[in-house]
């Protein structure tokens, strides 16, 4: 066996010359790769990838997400025709490893660590004919001691000069079950925690001073775990970290201490999954909102009144909205006084309930999966055309994201803080909303 390549799909290209987001995922992966075996970790959104340097030894594995998977295609042939082994990971492989299997030696189902590990024993014994068609992780692992990340991993991503925003996975799991969200069948309905020892350990040894969290849901943690949260914000008060953000739900207003502890820890935002302010959605929320609106506005007040930052997420085109619905959700967006909004179109991403639903409907568009970005249409929505559901999107997004709104949301943000913090948060009053036009805008480029 020659080296693991392991290689992150294009999607978002550069920004002033780095990319978004580490590639936090083939880190990990990275880390678990034997010693005596060279690895290497290709980000196709940093730069070109040099795939004729591929050959026979080399084992190719690609995380892919639904939107990528059509470039990790296209990668995947390449590295075949090479002579390489291709595996391929990630959340749309778990979701349907039977497409995968079109085009790779194996497809990844779940988390990894358990086969990941074989699949590389496996390649290193006998090649490409020792893969399997399927690797399948059987349970989910306790994350205690798995797959921290190595010297050698943080040493060949140099996270701090070549992107804006260092990822960190602190618990994962999320019981809600939301219609429309995977979390359940890619993370798991048992929150399961990182030992905060260890999260501490990463964060020195990655040398990272500001973070987005790839929990699913942590703010689930204050009502599940508030000790864990306690311990956990105790230790990374004593850091010197510049800021951190996480996905929460609206149930963390009645935990005012914990937030008070959380803004302590440095933690500055929370991107809160509001979803709707249609009470006629209640149903496809999990438990974790009633699409009211009050309610909402009242859990935000609680939460800014701690100091921390709320950024809502939205999502439009549910069987009961209308367009009195997109009108609400404009009025409420302008008057909530949040600190960064991100709206998406509703998406059947397969095996959730959703896109069960959709099926059995016959209301699937023939669209291709880079279009599940959440800013197009995929599927045939209930009381509307699929022309008027974009045509409302782009209305509200075109809101929304004008300069003027990003001006006044960034500035409330950065307000939040004294005069002699600006320096230091500056970069997050801004990007998050920036960042979520840009993800609007790539829309039309597709
Ligand atoms: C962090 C995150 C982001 C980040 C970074 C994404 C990125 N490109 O890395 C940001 C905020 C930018 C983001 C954006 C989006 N995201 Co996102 N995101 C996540 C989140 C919360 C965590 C992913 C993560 O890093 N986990 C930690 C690492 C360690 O684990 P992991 O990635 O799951 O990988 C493990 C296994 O899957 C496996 N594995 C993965 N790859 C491979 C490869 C091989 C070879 C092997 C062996 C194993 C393997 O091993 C890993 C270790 O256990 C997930 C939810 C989730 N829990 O997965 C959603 C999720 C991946 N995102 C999702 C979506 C929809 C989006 C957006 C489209 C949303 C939007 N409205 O714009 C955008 C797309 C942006 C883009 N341009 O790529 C969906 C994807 C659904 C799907 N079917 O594809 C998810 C699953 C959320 C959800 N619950 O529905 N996202
Ligand atoms: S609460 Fe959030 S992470 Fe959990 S299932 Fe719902 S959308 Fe997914």
């Amino acid at each position: 066996m020659r080296r693991v390549i392991l290689i992150q799909p294009k999607r978002d290209g550069r920004v002033l010359g780095k990319a978004p987001g580490s590639p936090y995922t083939l880190m990990r992966l990275a880390s678990l790769v034997p010693d005596e075996i060279p690895v290497e970790i290709w980000d196709d959104n940093l730069r070109e990838l040099p795939m004729d340097t591929l050959g026979e030894g080399d084992l190719v594995g690609i995380s892919s997400m639904t939107i990528t998977i059509e470039r990790a295609e296209h990668l995947a042939k390449i590295a075949h025709k090479q002579g390489a082994g291709v595996v391929v990971g990630g959340v749309h492989s778990t979701l349907l490893p039977e497409h995968v299997q079109t085009f790779a030696h194996s497809s990844f189902i779940g988390e990894g660590y358990y086969t990941w590990p074989q699949a590389i024993q496996d390649f290193a014994a006998e090649g490409i004919k020792g893969l399997k068609p399927e690797y399948k992780d059987e349970s989910w692992a306790n994350l205690a001691g798995i797959a921290p990340i190595t010297d050698r991993v943080i040493q060949m991503v140099d996270e701090n000069n070549n992107y804006w925003t260092p990822y960190m996975e602190i618990t994962r799991g999320c019981p809600r079950n939301c219609d429309f969200c995977t979390a359940i069948r890619v993370s798991g309905r048992r929150m399961r925690l990182r030992p905060v020892e260890e999260v501490v350990d990463e964060i020195e040894r990655r040398g990272i001073k500001r973070f987005f969290l790839t929990d699913d849901n942590f703010g689930l943690n204050f009502s599940t775990d508030p000790e864990y949260c306690v311990q956990l914000f105790e230790a990374l008060m004593k850091l010197d970290l510049k800021g951190w953000t996480c996905q929460s739900e609206m149930s963390i207003a009645k935990f005012p201490e914990l937030l008070e502890m959380g803004k302590a820890a440095h933690l500055d935002k929370h991107f809160i999954g509001f979803e709707s302010v249609n009470p006629d959605n209640r149903s496809s929320l999990g438990g974790k909102s009633k699409g009211l609106a009050m309610q909402t506005s009242e859990a935000i007040k609680a939460i800014h009144e701690t100091g921390m930052g709320v950024v809502g997420l939205f999502v439009m085109g549910f069987d009961h909205d209308t367009p009195a619905t997109f009108q609400a959700m404009w009025d409420f967006i302008r008057t909530s006084e949040m600190d960064g909004v991100s709206t998406t179109v509703l998406t059947p991403y397969p095996s959730t309930p959703f896109y069960d639903q959709v099926i059995a409907e016959n209301r699937l568009l023939d669209v291709p999966w880079s279009h599940f970005d959440t800013s197009h249409v995929t599927f045939i929505p209930k009381n509307f055309t699929p022309d008027e559901l974009r045509d409302a999107y782009d209305w509200l997004c075109r809101k929304i994201y004008s300069p003027s709104q990003i001006a006044l949301r960034g500035l409330r943000s950065l307000r939040r803080y004294p005069v002699s913090m600006a320096g230091k948060k500056l970069f997050g009053s801004f990007s998050t909303d920036y960042g979520y036009r840009r993800a609007y805008s790539w829309r039309h480029s597709l």
